[in-house]
């Protein structure tokens, strides 16, 4: 998942109780990854890689929050993970 002024990108839709790798990274500033509700926090810089590995127990709809000002857009900046059932 990129991060990017000012939004995430793409929309991921996962499976509960499969375990995924995230690729989480920048194009161009600091942002701040927040995973809501549940509690991830990470920090995205342009040039490094986050990788997570993952394994949702719950299905619903999950929001990811930049956490991190990076300007005008910030408060916009909203992505969705969606896990489903399977
Ligand atoms: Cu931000």
């Amino acid at each position: 998942m990129l991060g990017r002024l000012w939004q995430w990108y793409p929309i991921l839709e996962l499976e509960k109780n499969q375990s995924y790798r995230l690729h989480l990274s920048s194009m161009d500033w600091n942002h701040g990854f927040s995973l809501q509700p549940v509690n991830i926090n990470l920090q995205i810089i342009p040039g490094y890689e986050m990788v997570l590995t993952v394994t949702p127990d719950q299905a619903g709809e999950f929001t990811v929050v930049c956490n991190e000002y990076c300007g005008i857009g910030h408060h916009l900046m909203l992505g969705k993970i969606y896990v489903g059932e399977n």
